[in-house]
């Protein structure tokens, strides 16, 4: 909740605007503009490798951090000012902060947004309630996402606040938890339909557990497996195409998240026979907190063909959980963005900001300077990345370090055609192995800050 505001009366007409100090959309500029509220690498319809730029990157803006977002810490109360938000429950409330973000998600001029169910709407005494609010909010997104042409890139369900959901969702020791969960996810996957969603994100949320003393390790991801066929099963029989993608997270809030990071995930799915209904929404945060970069998630999902799409956020690794932090450092956008290019682009997945601004950052005007900076930060990576392919750099690299496996013994052993017995005759007749080269490492980094201007 935001904190109450003073001048709450005041944002009631339907003429009122959320964000006055933006009159329009936030243009390009230029990298030379000394605007703060422009461009200077992101210009939507520059083409890029054949594709524009809107097309490559997929922005989209996380609802609960844009507009839930409080600015609460473990420390300290709600900071943000959010004129439009009069701190309430209620669902008028609520209507209008959909408008607000509509607003928000058309001056930024981003082509996606993205949502838990109860981001946008609030619980009432009853599921059969929670599902009444929710279904009216949704009227009001539909209307917004036909008036403004912004899409849902993806939708989830929040099932790790309420206290229902203490011992996780679908790993919950309590059966009933499971079923409740089994019923949100239903309607949170009717409701991402309805909204003509790219997607549909299962981030863990609390499936984890924080001791070992009171948790069947097995039996709960028996339970979150079965959880995941029914919601493909449901997919399926309400004709909804749209990509299903696994979250990687470690820890937080339990000490010990199941889908841990990649390579657990990918372990997980096969294990339950799912690997070909989910990929991965890979976070760079999460990856942190995993002991990993960004570069090795992005990586493992690439080698099994399991990138789906991605929350674009950084942390900070003076502080040990998930800050949510927008991404500004060109070296990381330059990675994500040569995965993405490798990949051969993310669609139906997206750039999805799962960032908040500082709770010091409390004025609205706060968010489009976050997300105009994620947004240039990404453009630059996107070209600098481009700019590397042009040059085949790293195709160069990894073509000339395996090529003693195009030809000869390498050769043999890729195709199949040697044993243990004759690599043995092999190197008895050679003696010792060809010389190693070097791995360059250093000018290789050098290289690389060629191309970071
Ligand atoms: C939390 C996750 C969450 C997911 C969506 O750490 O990043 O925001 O992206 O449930
Ligand atoms: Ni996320
Ligand atoms: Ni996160």
């Amino acid at each position: 909740m935001a904190v109450p505001n003073p001048q709450g009366e005041r944002w009631c007409s339907a003429m009122a605007q959320a964000f006055p100090e933006v009159q329009g959309r936030v243009p390009y500029e230029g990298p030379e503009t000394k605007n703060p509220l422009a461009f200077r690498h992101y210009n939507a319809d520059e083409v890029i490798e054949g594709k524009t730029m809107r097309d490559h990157l997929r922005f989209s803006v996380a609802y609960w951090h844009t507009f839930r977002g409080t600015g609460r810490d473990p420390f300290g109360d709600a900071t943000m000012l959010r004129p439009w938000d009069d701190g309430s429950n209620s669902l008028e409330n609520a209507k209008n902060r959909v408008r607000a973000a509509f607003e928000f998600f058309e001056k930024l001029g981003v082509p996606f947004y993205a949502f838990h169910d109860r981001d946008v709407a609030p619980e009432g005494e009853s599921l059969a309630e929670t599902n009444r609010n929710l279904d009216a909010v949704v009227e009001v997104m539909k209307e917004e996402q036909e008036r403004t042409g912004v899409r849902l890139l993806w939708g989830t369900a929040c099932l790790f606040s309420h206290p229902r959901f203490m011992h996780g969702a679908s790993t919950s020791c309590n059966a009933d938890a499971f079923a409740y969960a089994a019923a949100q996810v239903k309607k949170a996957l009717e409701v991402t339909h309805y909204l003509g969603g790219e997607g549909y994100v299962f981030w863990g949320g609390r499936e984890g557990y924080t001791t070992h003393t009171n948790t069947d390790l097995k039996r709960e991801n028996d339970h979150l497996g079965a959880f995941l066929r029914m919601a493909v099963d449901y997919k399926k029989k309400i004709g909804f195409s749209g990509q299903f993608y696994i979250e990687p997270k470690p820890k937080e809030p339990t000490k010990h998240q199941y889908d841990s990071d990649a390579a657990a995930c990918l372990a997980f799915l096969q294990h339950y026979g799912l690997l070909g209904d989910f990929k991965l929404n890979l976070e760079t945060n999460h990856a942190l907190l995993a002991g990993h970069t960004m570069a090795h998630e992005l990586e493992v999902a690439l080698a099994y063909d399991a990138l789906g799409s991605i929350d674009a956020n950084d942390g900070d690794c003076m502080l040990g959980w998930d800050t949510d932090q927008f991404p500004t450092n060109i070296y990381l956008t330059t990675q994500i963005m040569l995965a993405v290019l490798r990949k051969g682009g993310l669609a139906p997945g997206g750039l999805n900001f799962d960032a908040k601004v500082r709770r010091e950052s409390f004025e609205p005007i706060d968010l489009f300077y976050a997300h105009i900076g994620g947004m240039d930060a990404f453009a630059r990576g996107l070209k600098i990345a481009a700019a590397m392919r042009r040059d085949r750099l790293f195709e160069k690299i990894i073509a000339d370090r395996y090529a003693s496996w195009d030809e000869g013994i390498g050769r043999q052993i890729e195709s199949g055609q040697a044993d243990f017995e004759s690599l043995e005759r092999y190197m008895l007749a050679k003696g010792d192995i060809a010389p190693n080269a070097s791995g360059r490492q250093e000018l290789i980094e050098n290289w690389i800050n060629d191309y970071i201007r």
